[in-house]
């Protein structure tokens, strides 16, 4: 399990899942030669995240390297908005459109929601296929509050609008390290190396 292929075309995430596992190798989709379509019509995140491990696992063929993939998938789910954008965090308001637009319609939204009405979490769903066809699935969350302003140039995504009460920042604010350590993908990660190197899966 030393080397995994990591199915995602997202930037943010290859950086966070290599902050993560240092000592794995992973590689990227492009790194492995693949780009195969990859058909998101789940309506779970633990359903889209098996999605897209299969359709890698499927396009390795042989795989005589014996790779393991893993993907991910996951969103932020508002209250205030019904758990939106949720699986379609992604698509939300236009796959292309910026994110610095994104996050200031979702802050006019709720210009009228105060406190706790703010409530929102990151969900990320980890799959892992190995190269026998074992398929391993898990989610993690982290709590936080959409911010009343954006902050910050870390992360990606949402970061700038999602608060984090523990470090009372929001979470573009945070260091590499301090986003890891308390992130929907991070927990999700960490409890699936657990999983696949001690056999403890939760
Ligand atoms: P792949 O499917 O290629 O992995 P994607 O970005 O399309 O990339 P998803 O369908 O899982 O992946 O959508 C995840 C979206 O959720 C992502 O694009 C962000 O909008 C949001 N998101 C997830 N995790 C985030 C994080 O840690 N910080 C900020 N936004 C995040």
């Amino acid at each position: 399990m030393e080397t995994m292929i990591l199915a995602t075309k997202n930037p943010g995430k290859t950086r966070e899942v290599k902050e993560i596992f240092p000592e794995l190798t992973i590689l990227t989709m492009g790194d492995a030669g693949l780009d195969p379509e990859i058909i998101e019509n789940g309506t779970t995140f633990e359903e889209n995240a098996l999605i897209k491990a299969r359709t890698v696992h499927q396009a390795l063929g042989e795989n005589p390297e014996g790779y393991a993939v893993i993907a991910d998938d996951s969103g932020i789910e508002i209250d205030y908005l019904g758990k939106m954008p949720g699986v379609y965090s992604a698509r939300y308001l236009g796959e292309d459109t910026p994110y610095s637009y994104k996050n200031q319609v979702i802050l006019d939204k709720l210009k009228d929601a105060k406190g706790q009405e703010r409530t929102a979490r990151y969900v990320a769903a980890i799959a892992v296929v190995l190269a026998d066809g074992t398929e391993f699935v898990l989610r993690d969350t982290v709590e936080g509050e959409i911010a009343y302003s954006p902050a910050g140039e870390g992360g990606f995504g949402y970061d700038p609008i999602f608060y984090v009460p523990s470090y009372g920042k929001n979470m573009a604010e945070l260091t590499p390290d301090e986003k890891n350590a308390i992130s929907h993908r991070g927990k999700a990660l960490r409890r699936m190396r657990q999983c696949l190197i001690d056999g403890k899966c939760w």
